[in-house]
């Protein structure tokens, strides 16, 4: 949304001792094309914004991140996980927010429950957790954060012992049961396999919403993408600007600067909206108004499609987040590589 499109109201909010001001941007288009550029349907019915806000690394600064992002940059998703250790700071956002006159059935709440919690007797634990420290009463989405189970603690790189049979069937059993209960909206996976994807299908009674994969022009994962369409479930995609790990800098890809540069838009955008016209939703994270903002101007405009295709052929497609660190364990397994982790997939 252009800053042509929104009427300005300052305001300040107190939570606890921490005062949250700023501008509040509030829409002046009309709802129903605002809707179609902003949201993709789910499986489910329900809708999940086109961009939401990163939230791994925030830290402390997690609160001011969420509250600016959804009451000055008009974001209505945030995304967020208990292994970040951001969940308090995210509630207080997300409260102040709220207190500020964002209803809370206009933000989706997205977080993920641990592979420590990825067993049946702890999903239920883990959700508690999860909504007591965001301070709400019902999650938008629950995902499977990773589809390995950790013993609670767990080193890293895992120590023998450390990684656990993991029942999915279970696991996703007990999902099921807080979807019907209305504790959780949808619930869906992240860093899945073709094969593991293909396992859950077979017994799945409610179906994953959302799949949430790593994907940027440096790492397009096609496969996963495929198959997710053809199912009917909707990809979100992390790191979409090359990932907080400094692991692939794709704001200075040659490719990237050049279209941003044509297109008169940033870096940050134009991966932001590639993520956007591959049908998948983008997570960027910034703990910087000023990005923040950026990274949420996608709407309006496109990239020309000779453009977009170029940015699907940069070579050397590379994982940023493999996964070696979390879970493999080269002399006693069971993951002994980071092929193992792919399922031999990649
Ligand atoms: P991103 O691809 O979103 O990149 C974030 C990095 O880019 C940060 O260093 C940020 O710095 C910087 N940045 C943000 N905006 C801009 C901009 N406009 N121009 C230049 N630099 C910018 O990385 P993430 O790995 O954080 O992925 C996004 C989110 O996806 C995560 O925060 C998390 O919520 C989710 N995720 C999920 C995973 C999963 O396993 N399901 C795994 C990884 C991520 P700064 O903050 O200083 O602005
Ligand atoms: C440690 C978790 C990886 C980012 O989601």
């Amino acid at each position: 949304m252009s800053s042509s499109s929104r009427c300005v109201n300052f305001l300040s909010i107190c939570i606890g001792k921490k005062k949250y001001s700023g501008k509040m941007a509030q829409a002046v288009m009309t709802p129903q094309v605002q809707d179609a550029e902003r949201y993709f349907t789910l499986v489910s019915g329900h809708r999940i914004p086109a961009v939401g806000l990163g939230t791994w690394r925030s830290g402390s600064r997690a609160d001011d991140s969420v509250f600016n992002a959804i009451v000055e940059a008009g974001y209505r998703h945030i995304d967020t996980a208990a292994e970040y250790g951001v969940h308090e700071e995210v509630g207080f956002g997300l409260q102040a927010a709220i207190k500020a006159g964002i209803r809370r059935e206009d933000i989706f709440v997205t977080t993920k429950l641990w592979c420590s919690d990825l067993s049946p007797n702890r999903v239920r634990i883990g959700l508690n957790n999860a909504l007591q420290e965001l301070q709400v009463d019902y999650l938008d989405l629950l995902l499977i954060h990773w589809p390995f189970h950790l013993k609670e603690g767990a080193s890293r790189p895992p120590k023998e012992g450390e990684v656990l049979d993991l029942d999915m069937e279970g696991v996703w059993r007990e999902m099921e049961k807080l979807v019907k209960e209305n504790l959780v909206r949808d619930i869906g996976i992240s860093n899945f396999t073709l094969k593991k994807l293909d396992n859950l299908l077979s017994f799945a009674q409610t179906m994953p919403s959302v799949c949430q994969m790593e994907m940027h022009p440096g790492w397009r994962n096609d496969k996963m993408l495929e198959a997710c369409k053809k199912n009917g479930i909707h990809v979100t995609a992390y790191s979409p600007l090359g990932s907080s790990d400094g692991g692939r800098d794709l704001i200075h890809d040659e490719a990237v600067e050049r279209i941003a540069k044509k297109l008169n838009r940033t870096p940050g955008q134009i991966l932001v909206k590639w993520a956007m016209q591959r049908g998948t939703s983008a997570i960027p994270k910034s703990t910087h108004l000023e990005r923040i903002k950026e990274n949420i101007a996608v709407f309006g405009w496109e990239i020309p499609v000779e453009d977009f295709e170029a940015l699907c052929r940069i070579p050397t497609q590379k994982r940023v987040l493999s996964g070696e660190e979390l879970f493999v364990n080269e002399e006693a397994g069971p993951l002994r590589s980071v092929a193992d982790v792919w399922d031999h997939e990649d």
